[in-house]
This record gives C-alpha cells, structure tokens and sequence, in this order.
C-alpha cells in the first residue's frame, strides 16, 4: 500500500507503535502520553494480538479509530492460517493464542461459521496490509529476506520494478516473520536504486533487547548504518510499549 503524501498537506504528527500484543493498558496511557489527537496518524505495525491481557480491547479500539493505521503482523496471520487451515494452522498455538482462539471458537470457528460480529473482525484483518511505503519511510512488520533481494538488484532495476513491486514478490510470510536475514542486512542502497531517495525502514517483530544492550530498560533500535528503525520494545515480555514520532523522533514509552 502506498500513501503518497507529498499532494495531501500534513497537520498532525506521524506516530508509530508496533507489537502491543494486547497490552490495552500501555496502549492506553501511550495515547494518553503523546497526547494523541485527530489530526495525528498512528501506524499499528503488526501483532496488535495475542500474549497480553486484552487483545480484543486492542483491536476494538484500533478498529474505531479512524486516524490509526493497522498493518499485518505475525500474529495476525498465523489467526488467518488457523481460520483457512493453511499449512501454518497450528503454529498460533504455540503463540500465546489462547483469548483470541476461544473467542473465534465460540463463535462456530471450528464449524467453519463465525458470529457477525466475529466474522467482521476477521474480514477487518484479512484485509490489512503487509506494509506501507510513505514519503520518507517504509513501514513493515519484521522485514524481508534481503539477501534474495539484494542477488536480484539487477533483474529488478531491467524491469523498472518499484519497491512496491520488489515486496510484492516476497513471500507473505517473510513479511510478517524475517529476522536476521532482514536486520543484519543494509538495505539503504536497494530502497534508493528502486525509489530514488532515502527512506528508513520502520519494523518491529524482534523485541530490541535482542539487538542492542539496553540492559533493563529496552530503548528503540537505530541500525548504526540508519537504514532502518526497531520500536518493538517487548511490552509484553517485561519491557516497554515504544511510540516514535516520525517527524520529531521524539521516543515515548509505557509499561503495561
Ligand atoms: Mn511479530
């Protein structure tokens, strides 16, 4: 999904959280925190599900929120492999599932019908996008296989192929799944050669703690190069729920 905003006159600010995994009450105070207002955009990189107390409360408040912007995370598609009985069905199991699984259960899930009510949620995140390339940033929840793309440059550049077209070929799961391949990687060069200009990678999905040493208290990532940016603090994993401010990057955090 592309959102050109160089047409459309910026007033609020661009704020993005990532992997809130149903830490309602984190997420509640961050907005309360950075002020959030109407005229602000929130990007929801992904994983607003499972593992925390409320994934529901979450999703809810994401939903009825006109000015927040949800992308697909792993988390959410592993609920989609469950409902299709795709070949990762069981994988959200092993993930910290439990409220939203009993809740798509009770509904008929299992019986291959869901409530309205249900069904309209599942419609909501079937339709989220696997990433979102703004002026300046692209946004994505884990990344992608670089390598792959990297040994492809020159087949890319011949077709006059877009960013959007080079993730368009990735594998879905890759997505919403990459770790070191994407993060031990530099992908400034490939984003300039297919865009024309800088644009720094926004992702979460690898809690920070696993990336820097930021002993106790998780900070947001910056990849020394600064290609790239991780806000995915570990809310639910003792850390912190991150906010950056993609104008300021000014950095707030909240604890669950
Ligand atoms: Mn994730």
């Amino acid at each position: 999904m592309q959102i050109p905003e160089t047409e459309k006159s910026r007033q609020g600010r661009r704020l993005a959280v990532s992997d809130i995994h149903g830490c309602i009450h984190a997420f509640e105070k961050m907005l309360e925190k950075v002020e959030f207002s109407p005229e602000d955009t929130l990007y929801v990189i992904g994983d607003m599900i499972d593992r925390g107390p409320n994934a529901r409360a979450v999703v809810d408040l994401v939903r009825q929120t006109p000015n927040m912007i949800p992308l697909m995370g792993n988390h959410e598609w592993m609920m989609l492999q469950y409902l299709d009985k795709g070949p990762y069905k069981r994988s959200w199991n092993h993930n910290g599932n439990r409220e939203m699984r009993r809740w798509l259960d009770d509904s008929g899930s299992r019986h291959g019908h869901l409530s309205e009510e249900v069904q309209e949620v599942v419609d909501w995140v079937r339709q989220l996008p696997y990433f979102i390339e703004l002026d300046d940033y692209l946004l994505i929840h884990a990344g992608w296989n670089l390598p792959n793309t990297i040994d492809d440059l020159e087949r890319y550049l011949a077709k006059k192929a877009t960013l959007q077209d080079v993730l368009e070929d990735q594998p879905k799961m890759d997505l919403v799944w990459a770790r070191e391949e994407f993060f031990n990687y530099h992908c400034d060069e490939l984003i300039e050669l297919l865009t024309g200009r800088k644009k720094t990678v926004i992702f979460g999905h690898t809690p920070t703690v696993l990336l820097g040493d930021f002993g106790r208290t998780p900070k947001i990532w910056h990849d020394p190069s600064g290609d790239k940016i991780n806000i995915d603090c570990g809310a639910f994993y003792g850390g912190r729920l991150a906010c950056l401010d993609l104008d300021s990057m000014e950095e707030y955090y909240t604890e669950e």
